[in-house]
């Protein structure tokens, strides 16, 4: 049934509940993602395309920033990488025809799963203001409209460019330069949701915002912890590191308030072993209560810093700074209150000691369960002064490994996809092309959704992703962008996003990672960065989904060149037909980057440098690795309350739904489902199946509902409950952010559960 999508939206959420699975991947996972690509692209497609996925002469996956290892298997992508790709190479599409059956009301009225399953957007749209269809434009007119919108702006920092990670290090370096030729630097990113806590936490403490660990240091390894991560589900690659790891000694260690599958045990698809055996991943599994990180490293801290011997003397001596005063404070660390954060056992704590004393080279993984919260940015921390203690960074086998979640966000950020972009950058910037970039800092994620709530932004436009879908308090963004006087999207797929518009609203079709970009001077191919900071080129080869899109740097320079005109010295012409030219300009601005074309032809590309990783310098204020002393917080529970964690399914991407099963936790068919630890059911007088209303209590007193979730009594940790975003959006409020970074604190939200009206 390839390219037929579902007439009428097909989420009858009925979930049904089977227990957690033990382990990962294996045969299953590779039937069941084959099944799904060839439901999106028919049988020969799937074949052609799936073989070309991270291969040297291939695209990128556009799964996940997981980095490719150098002996790439034929296989070498993940059955959710496989999904992604369907998603994106499939045979639907989404027409003119299709938008003048549609609605914008009734589109509306869809679920995010029925819009993302029509398929391909194939023209650029305009939906006129007080229209009530989406109309085909030419993209000459699509243009004009978006320069008379820009016109009209009393300041450029009425406009917000948003960017999601998937855009191409080129589509971002262009992106980024407009904005700031326009004058301003309002680019919020998905990052600002995402890892930006492991970003500041990171630049302030080691000098720069990125992992300091390469796939080689995972198999050198004495010691992982993985903390506040799911790779089974969002990095399946990962998967077979940890394995290898493994085979040469390495322990594993899981915090996480969930007993993750793919954590278990994993079936690796690649090797004939894995397909039947499963090897058990995790050595020790820590059941923590949300939130609870930092108590847990604090306290690991102090217990390290009484046990003689276990310090690396020299290293802090030599490469650290402000050592005093932290161990001052982390030898206050309690007992009794690190239990009470985390939900451990004495005897637990004390096993992951020996664990830790025991390993020589000690790397930290960790994702969103350690970056979404109040306290992120002094957990991330107190990660890093346990790495500093035993000297785990800057040599192999040790380090820190914030794992990233989109395929290109880590270098969309280098390419200065960036709110508070570093002066250096704009010097680099002013110098290459002559004029003078806007100094003052932009608008984050949240700080644009009230620039929009309050008018003082009126046009919104977005290089991918599904911002009002992705960001938290659904009503207050969704009330905030109709206020917009025009919203655009460049996209590939259709979402929410384009149904809750601005005044006016355009919809700009485009090429994806799997497709051919032809342009004046030939085939062009893109760049990303990965999770490691390895560059490498993408191509893709299929046929684009329809002769009208434009690539992203394409519709870049022609944006530039309609709103910027003759004011504007930059070659936007030269930068469309030949993205060589682009890559010369990236190699003059970005450190790192000399040389690009060249060294980009190498099929493995090339590693960006990391000072504290390859030469043990740390490019702080201070210029040592800083130590730094926060008291410990965590969340403090209302009797009688949950914390809420919203997190993603196994057949999601994001706000891409591509199923309503998750499969590990033996969820099927609905994802209306909130899980919950059975003592807190019991004592919540609630069972297994009882349908219930989330409601968020927030210090603002404003009630947030999220209607009708089926309760699913699971083994989570004591009074922490999970449910999946983007549907539980709602409840997140606008305010609860992170301190420091500002990223929603979507996996700590205070609940009540109340008996459902909607069962
Ligand atoms: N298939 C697929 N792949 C993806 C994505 C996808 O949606 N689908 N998304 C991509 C993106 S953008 C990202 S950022 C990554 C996200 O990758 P993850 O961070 O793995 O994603 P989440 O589902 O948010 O899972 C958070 C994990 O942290 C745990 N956790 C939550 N709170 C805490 C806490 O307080 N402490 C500890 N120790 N653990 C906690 C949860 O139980 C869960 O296991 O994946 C990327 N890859
Ligand atoms: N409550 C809660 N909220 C969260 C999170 C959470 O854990 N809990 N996680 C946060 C995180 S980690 C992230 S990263 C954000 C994600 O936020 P976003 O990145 O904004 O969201 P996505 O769902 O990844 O975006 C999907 C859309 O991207 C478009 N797209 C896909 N490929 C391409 C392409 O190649 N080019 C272009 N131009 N468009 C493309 C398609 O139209 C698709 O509909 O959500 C955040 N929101
Ligand atoms: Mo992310």
């Amino acid at each position: 049934m390839a390219g037929k999508a579902p007439k009428s939206d097909p989420v009858q959420d009925a979930p049904q509940v089977g227990g957690p699975k033990h382990a990962a991947a294996g045969l299953p996972a590779v039937g069941h993602s084959l099944r799904i690509a060839q439901q999106q692209m028919g049988v020969r497609r799937t074949a052609l395309t799936l073989l070309r996925v991270n291969q040297k002469e291939g695209f990128d996956c556009p799964g996940c920033a997981w980095p490719e290892p150098d002996h790439r298997h034929a296989a070498e992508f993940c059955e959710n990488g496989a999904k992604a790709v369907a998603e994106e190479a499939t045979l639907r599409r989404v027409t003119p025809e299709f938008f003048a059956e549609h609605s914008v009301a009734d589109l509306a009225t869809r679920s995010g799963y029925w819009l993302g399953q029509q398929g391909r957007l194939t023209h650029p749209m305009y939906l006129a203001e007080g229209g009530e269809h989406y109309e085909p434009v030419t993209w000459a007119r699509a243009f004009d409209l978006m320069g008379e919108e820009f016109a009209r702006l009393d300041s450029p920092d009425e406009a917000v460019f948003y960017t999601s990670g998937r855009t191409s290090n080129e589509a971002a370096f262009l992106y980024q330069l407009f904005a700031r030729e326009l004058g301003t630097n309002n680019l919020p990113d998905c990052s600002n949701m995402c890892h930006e806590s492991s970003g500041s936490a990171l630049s302030e403490t080691i000098g720069i915002g990125k992992g300091s660990v390469l796939l080689e240091d995972l198999y050198q390894a004495d010691l992982i912890i993985v903390a506040g991560q799911n790779p089974g589900t969002n990095h399946p690659r990962m998967l077979s590191a940890l394995e290898k790891a493994k085979a040469s000694g390495a322990k594993v260690i899981s915090v996480n308030p969930l007993p993750e599958a793919g954590l278990e045990k994993f079936k690796n698809p690649q090797t004939a072993k894995g397909m039947t055996a499963g090897a058990p991943l995790t050595d020790l599994f820590l059941q923590i209560r949300l939130g609870g990180d930092q108590a847990l490293f604090r306290l690991l801290n102090k217990l390290i810093l009484d046990t003689p011997d276990a310090l690396d003397d020299d290293f802090i001596a030599e490469h650290t700074h402000g050592f005093e005063e932290f161990a001052a404070t982390a030898r206050a660390a309690d007992w009794d209150e690190t239990l009470t954060a985390t939900g451990l056992t004495r005897a637990e704590i004390e096993e992951a000691l020996r664990m830790v004393l025991a390993s020589e080279k000690t790397i930290v993984c960790w994702a969103m369960g350690l970056t979404q919260h109040k306290h992120s940015v002094p957990t991330i921390r107190e990660v890093v002064n346990f790495l500093l203690l035993r000297g785990n960074i800057g040599r192999p086998g040790a380090g820190v490994c914030p794992v990233r979640g989109h395929s290109n966000v880590q270098g969309d950020r280098t390419m200065g996809i960036f709110e508070r972009p570093a002066p250096a950058f704009l010097d680099a910037l002013e110098r290459e092309f002559g004029f003078a970039p806007p100094r003052e800092h932009g608008y984050d994620v949240v700080r644009a959704i009230r620039a929009l709530r309050d008018g003082e932004a009126k046009i919104f436009f977005a290089m991918g992703g599904n911002f009002v879908s992705a960001s938290p308090d659904t009503d207050v963004t969704e009330a905030a962008m109709r206020k917009a006087r025009l919203t655009v999207h460049v996209s590939t797929k259709l979402n929410r996003s384009h149904v809750v518009t601005g005044a006016r609203a355009l919809i700009l079709p485009t090429l994806g990672r799997t497709e051919r970009d032809l342009q004046g001077s030939g085939e062009q191919f893109v760049t990303v960065e990965d999770s490691m900071g390895m560059v490498h080129a993408s191509r893709g080869r299929l046929k684009p989904a329809s002769p009208q899109l434009l690539s992203e740097p394409a519709i870049v320079c022609r944006l530039a060149r309609r709103v910027l005109g003759e004011g504007s010295a930059t070659p936007w012409e030269e930068f469309e037909k030949d993205y060589a030219s682009i890559r010369d300009r990236i190699a003059r601005v970005i450190p790192g980057f000399e040389d690009f074309n060249a060294r980009v032809a190498h099929p493995d590309g090339f590693a960006l440098p990391h000072a504290p990783r390859d030469e043990r310098r740390f490019p702080t204020a201070t210029g040592k690795a800083n130590f730094t002393a926060a008291p410990v917080e965590f969340p403090k529970l209302p009797e009688g309350r949950l914390l809420l964690q919203t997190l993603r399914s196994h057949d999601q991407y994001n706000t891409t739904i591509y199923g309503l099963d998750d499969r590990y936790r033996g969820i099927k068919n609905g994802r209306r489902v909130v899980l919950v630890n059975p003592e807190d059911a019991q004592g919540l007088k609630l069972e297994d199946g009882d349908y219930v209303d989330l409601v968020g209590e927030w210090k603002d007193g404003v009630e947030r509902r999220a209607p009708g979730f089926r309760v699913v009594v699971y083994p989570t940790a004591r009074g922490c409950a999970a449910a999946y975003y983007p549907e539980t959006n709602v409840l997140v409020p606008l305010d609860a952010t992170a301190d420091t970074s500002n990223t929603p604190a979507s996996k700590s939200v205070v609940v009540r559960l109340e008996q459902s009206a909607t069962a």
